[in-house]
């Protein structure tokens, strides 16, 4: 018998977007801003002033796009919903044509044969609920549901598969504590309260879809596996407040019902007490929970603020464009201390990829192929489904793997300066070429991962 890796029967294979990084248009037909179009017009937010007014202009080219997809064999595709689009007030008026839009969207995936996963939130909230507050405003769990509902109300049956929210981590870190994501707020005392209404939302969502939609609902988190720099205590201390701030802050919740103790510790007279009903519409029953891996990170203690952790830098490590070390061992780690922790929920990997330095435009082969060669992503990619294979021999119930990312896009305040995509996009021509990392991942999903 080869030892090739075989992935159970029906594991799905597909890649992932977000509406914001690459829709483009994002006032057309009707459609609010959202706190992105506003940060991104704020002068200094956006490295090289860059916008997501046209992106991948995805708005007008999804037909094309999920041909495209379908050329490369993709089984399924995750993607978002913008909020705005839907309500362009946040909540009340629902806007039709912005529904019409991802309605004709997962039509077209339908008719592709490609399985569509929806993320109600990947970060693009209404700029009109930012200014009634936000994360910040405990009414957002029932604006959140709201909005669930119309899509559960437009698109269950079509849709099987739905995320509440994309990384509440990068919400709350990026948005509310250090600033460097919408809103752009850098407060001690907001991050734990918007970390906490992110998940009541959630749970008011799932709540929701119970009594509406009869398919499957689970949450996505970024998580990483935090390892001691030395054995020292105050290191393995940092850890231990490394991991509770990213890896439980949310699952604890969501699936145990209580935070971890060390957030009292990281926030101090910032964390204040929750009522007890909060915990009890937080934790509802999920289908599946949706994991994000990039990296992992070496810890020790350090001044930071508020954690007083550093990350060490590898010597020998290889980093990706962002500076991430590429430590695919981190995920197949991660995968079973999440078993051993939740037990046995169904896992998708929602996302994985990387930023390389690939060439910024496409060249012509021998045979007269427009090729943009990015070996050291095909080798990302390929390590990184090895460690998954691994983990679903130990055991680990992992149902599907959503690269990321399908195309080129806007990467957050970084702009355009980073591409993910397994497809190139030139942003002058708005032209799409499979980079080889595609043509090799079609070639895994042709051969459902035995020829890694
Ligand atoms: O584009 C985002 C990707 C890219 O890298 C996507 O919208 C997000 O959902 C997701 O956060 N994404 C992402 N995350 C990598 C985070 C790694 C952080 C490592 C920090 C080490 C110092």
């Amino acid at each position: 018998m080869s030892d090739a890796p075989v992935f159970p029967q029906g594991f799905l294979w597909g890649a992932a977007t977000a509406a914001h990084q690459i829709e483009g248009s994002p006032l057309a037909d009707g459609a609010g801003p959202s706190i992105w179009t506003r940060f991104a017009h704020t002068p200094g937010m956006m490295l090289n002033g860059d916008t997501g007014d046209v992106a991948c202009d995805h708005y007008n080219r999804w037909k094309d796009d999920v041909k495209l997809m379908r050329e490369l064999g993709l089984q399924a595709y995750r993607f978002s919903v913008s909020w705005s689009r839907i309500l362009p007030e946040g909540t009340g008026r629902v806007n039709q044509k912005g529904l019409d839009f991802y309605s004709r969207l997962v039509d077209e995936l339908l008719a592709n044969g490609i399985e569509p996963l929806l993320t109600l939130y990947h970060w693009d909230l209404p700029a009109a609920l930012d200014d009634r507050g936000g994360w910040l405003n405990r009414d957002i769990a029932d604006w959140f549901a709201e909005y669930g509902s119309v899509l559960f109300r437009a698109l269950d049956g079509r849709v099987k598969k739905w995320v509440t929210l994309n990384e509440p981590w990068v919400v709350t870190d990026g948005g509310y504590l250090h600033g460097a994501l919408a809103p752009g707020h850098r407060s001690r005392f907001e991050a734990p309260i918007a970390s906490h209404n992110l998940m009541r939302a959630h749970g008011a969502a799932v709540k929701a879809y119970r009594e509406i939609g009869k398919h499957e609902i689970g949450l996505v988190v970024n998580i990483e596996p935090k390892y001691p720099a030395t054995d020292s205590a105050e290191d393995q201390a940092a850890v231990r407040r490394a991991h509770a701030y990213m890896n439980e802050q949310y699952l604890h919740p969501a699936l145990l019902g209580h935070y971890p103790p060390e957030l009292k510790e990281i926030f101090g007279e910032a964390w204040p007490e929750w009522p007890a009903e909060d915990y009890a519409l937080i934790k509802q029953p999920l289908d599946f929970v949706g994991i994000n891996y990039y990296t992992r990170s070496v810890t020790k203690a350090a001044t930071s603020y508020p954690l007083n952790t550093g990350v060490v830098k590898q010597p020998l490590g290889t980093y990706t464009e962002t500076g991430w070390e590429v430590f695919p061992q981190g995920l197949t780690d991660l995968l079973l201390w999440f078993k051993q922790t939740y037990g046995d929920l169904p896992v998708y990997i929602t996302e994985n990829g990387a930023a390389f330095f690939d060439p910024p435009t496409a060249d012509v082969d021998a045979a007269g192929n427009r090729r943009v060669r990015d070996p050291l992503r095909m080798d990302y990619l390929r390590k990184h489904l090895s460690a998954i294979h691994d983990a679903i021999q130990a055991g680990v119930d992992i149902r599907g793997y959503m690269l990321w990312s399908f195309l080129d896009n806007l990467e957050w305040s970084l702009g355009y300066s980073k591409r993910f995509g397994m497809v190139h996009v030139n942003y002058g021509t708005q032209e799409r070429t499979p980079k080889d990392s595609a043509r090799w991942y079609s070639e895994v999903i042709r051969t459902h991962g035995r020829k890694l």
